[in-house]
């Protein structure tokens, strides 16, 4: 947005924002064919009825409304319309008696692919210390900003070794939000999200090429875009004593340029915090393990984050209670906590997990940690959301039932909230606060959790509700995303947004939406309401209601690659049947007239080979009647390749099937792949890469197993390799 519309618009009405219309409010962008689909219609809406019409205007569906319901947060009443079964791909709207035709939305399998890629793409906007070409970043190329590689050390942050006014490196990482700032609380959280999400889909990200500079080098963009900031987070530990300063900003927010217009005023670490080395110590003890592959692109990488990560650990045990406060001279964002239990219970989880270490369990003390939905001042919900994830690599120590009942217990209350709102969300009115968008995201990451651990069918639902939201199914029927929906945010408080010649606000971000506290109501015009789901002006000055921020859209690129992954596939009988059919063909073909112990070499080797050829980093076990001919782990190749390799294969020996078979049967039937009734996720994984050795006449005698790719991935290398050793001509 040029200057001169800078001044016009800040001396302008703030967003022009009137009452709330009596709309049909839905969700602007899209739906895939299976999800849920709901619609909130003005209760005063004539007749009881809706249609839901194709782009030419054909009614292909209709229905009738709910009965009318009061949602506080807004002071409405209103009705919904369910379509769900309009599962069909193409361009439609919701239409009601009397009111003008709902936004358009699509239907589609590919639903949420540009917004998923959008808003990682966002960090990539937002890194310092870099200039954005135009060949990644179009229109929104920018000169570097904030190189930060002579930051001064605040006297607040001083030590022996580091007296005030001395000089350090701290170069990289993404700026915070709307400001040019740098804070490792909401950099804990943010990269740990986006880290948490490919640990969770790898599927999804390996297919998702965001164009960064990094792109094609082996390793997902979502992990390249996340390097770009643990780079920076490992240069604000101190490695005098492994404490962690709390935030790297200038003492003023700059003023609304671009960056590297701003970069006039001194910048400074300033303080080291508790709560700064436990969100350090979780965030690298993750980033540890989602490294550990990428050997050939960050060389040591992994176990570097790890011993920072124990070493900020151990600065927290010695100080417990540093509680940060912005120091007189400081009036950057202060991101204080009064508590630090939660970070505590985090870092230990996370060390926990990555360490195996039962001490770091203890630590936790699970018992007392209760789970809540995720903020930056509030992490229990990551400990518990990282602990079910990897529950099956545990020691005997941890709790199974307790971690379930905490998962299980959050996703109960929020879908309870869910079921009974006006809205169909599961935020209450007094959810709304700085950020309330992420509230609502944050909350359905952690149905996402409920589901995946037993795979309740409303909790994706109501997960699937809080996109909704941000995307349009709100009480001020906005897309609160830049760059999607109808009518989208246009004036985030957002500097490059500001400072730039484009129109258009950078795409991919969610604005902190409504809230009624209106901190910032002295610089800007008064705000449409004071309610708290309408409390929101769409103009530059509401840092209160329209900034972005990297902790805010973390949980968006969560929930698009969570909804995108999880949510059946409503394809139709026959292509169902087609990919077991496949999968079964491949079982029938690939069989052995013998099996020698050299074959099993031989076959071993062409897939290392293949591997190689391919730079994956992978672990193979062939084995024989319970006798392992063949077992190699490539380079890199972490330790826990061999669990996954014991309970892929076990799960074959079992089923007599290929574990993608079984995947994909029970991906076909909306069930969760990790909770298959009966099947104990500690002994059996439903993850692609086990194939049967089945000797002609004999039946099956073992197991060629791949892990280390994501499950499709190693299966596709396994069919590969045999067909190949097999001579088999068929198209597999
Ligand atoms: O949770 C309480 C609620 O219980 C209470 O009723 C209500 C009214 O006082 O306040 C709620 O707390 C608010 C809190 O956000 C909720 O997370 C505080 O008032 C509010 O001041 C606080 O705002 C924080 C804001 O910085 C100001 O410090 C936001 O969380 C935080 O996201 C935001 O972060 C800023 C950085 O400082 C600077 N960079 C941009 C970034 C995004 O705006
Ligand atoms: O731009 C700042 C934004 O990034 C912060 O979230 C916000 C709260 O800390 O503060 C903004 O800066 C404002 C300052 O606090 C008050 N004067 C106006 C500034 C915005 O132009």
């Amino acid at each position: 947005m040029k200057r001169l519309s800078l001044l016009l618009t800040l001396c302008a009405a703030g967003g022009a924002l009137a009452a709330p219309e009596a709309i049909i409010k839905v969700n602007q962008l899209a739906f895939l064919p299976a999800s849920q689909k709901l619609a909130v219609v003005p209760a005063e809406a004539k007749g009881g009825r809706f249609d839901i019409v194709d782009a030419e205007g054909k009614p292909v569906f209709s229905g009738t409304l709910g009965s009318p319901v009061r949602w506080d947060a807004s002071g409405e009443t209103v009705r919904i319309a369910g379509f769900s079964g309009v599962n069909v791909p193409g361009r439609y709207r919701v239409k009601v008696d009397g009111l003008a035709p709902s936004d358009p939305f699509t239907v589609g399998p590919d639903a949420y692919r540009a917004l998923g890629a959008a808003s990682l793409k966002a960090y990539y906007f937002n890194r310092s210390a870099i200039a954005l070409a135009p060949k990644h970043a179009g229109v929104y190329a920018r000169p570097a900003g904030h190189p930060d590689d002579r930051v001064r050390v605040h006297a607040s942050a001083a030590s022996s070794t580091r007296p005030a006014g001395s000089v350090i490196a701290s170069s990289r990482g993404w700026y915070d939000a709307g400001d040019y700032n740098k804070y490792l609380p909401s950099s804990g959280i943010s990269t740990y999200t986006l880290l948490a999400a490919y640990e969770h889909f790898p599927a999804w990200f390996e297919r998702l090429d965001v164009n960064i500079p990094e792109s094609g080098n082996g390793v997902p963009d979502v992990v390249d875009e996340a390097m770009w900031n643990l780079e920076w987070m490992l240069s604000m530990q101190d490695p005098a004593d492994g404490g962690v300063y709390h935030k790297l900003t200038n003492l003023k927010f700059d003023a609304m340029v671009m960056p590297h217009l701003a970069m006039k005023e001194p910048r400074y670490v300033v303080a080291k915090s508790t709560s700064a080395a436990l969100n350090f110590a979780a965030t690298m003890a993750a980033a540890s393990r989602v490294l550990a592959p990428y050997q050939k692109q960050y060389p040591g990488m992994a176990a570097k984050m790890l011993t920072a990560a124990e070493n900020a650990w151990k600065w927290a045990q010695a100080n417990p209670a540093v509680l940060f406060k912005n120091p007189p001279d400081v009036v950057t964002g202060e991101y204080g906590d009064a508590r630090v239990d939660d970070e505590l219970a985090w870092a230990a989880a996370e060390l926990y997990i990555s360490t195996g270490k039962d001490s770091y369990y203890l630590a936790m003390q699970p018992e007392t940690v209760s789970a809540t939905y995720p903020a930056w001042d509030d992490v229990r919900g990551l400990a518990w959301m990282s602990l079910a994830h990897h529950r099956s690599r545990l020691t005997p120590l941890a709790d199974h039932a307790l971690i379930a009942a905490r998962i299980d217990g959050l996703a109960a209350r929020l879908a309870a909230e869910w079921r009974s709102s006006a809205y169909r969300v599961p935020m209450r009115a007094q959810d709304f606060v700085w950020g309330s968008n992420a509230v609502m995201l944050n909350q359905a990451m952690m149905l996402v959790q409920g589901y995946r651990l037993n795979g309740k069918r409303e909790y994706l639902e109501a997960a699937q509700s809080a996109l909704d939201y941000v995307l349009g199914r709100n009480a001020l029927g906005l897309s609160f995303v830049t760059g999607f929906g109808a009518r989208p945010s246009m004036h985030p408080h957002h500097r490059p947004s500001q400072g730039d010649s484009v129109a258009a606000p950078v795409p991919g971000w969610v604005t902190g939406g409504p809230q009624p506290f209106q901190q910032d109501k002295a610089e800007c015009r008064p705000y449409p309401s004071t309610l708290p789901a309408l409390s929101y002006l769409d103009h530059v000055c509401s840092f209160a209601s329209n900034e972005v921020a990297i902790n805010w859209n973390a949980p968006l690129v969560y929930l698009t690659a969570a909804l995108s992954e999880l949510t059946p596939q409503a394809r139709t009988m026959s292509e169902h049947g087609n990919a077991l059919d496949v999968l079964r063909r491949q079982e029938q073909l690939l069989q052995f007239d013998s099996f020698s112990n050299d074959t099993a070499l031989e076959i071993g080797l062409k897939l290392v080979e293949l591997a190689r050829a391919n730079k994956q980093v992978i672990s193979v076990e062939i084995a024989r009647n319970g006798q392992v001919l063949f077992a190699h782990g490539m380079t890199g190749a972490p330790a826990d390749h061999g669990d996954w390799i014991r309970r892929k294969s076990k799960l074959v020996n079992r089923t007599g099937h290929s574990s993608f078979y079984v995947h994909t049967e029970v991906v076909q039937n909306g069930g969760d792949i990790d909770a298959i009734p009966s099947f104990d996720i500690r002994e059996y994984a439903a993850h692609g890469g086990s194939f049967p050795v089945v000797v002609k006449g004999t039946g099956q005698v073992g197991t060629i197993t791949v892990s280390g790719l994501p499950g499709p991935d190693d299966h596709r290398l396994v069919v590969t390799v045999l067909k190949d050793y097999l001579k088999v001509r068929e198209a597999l």
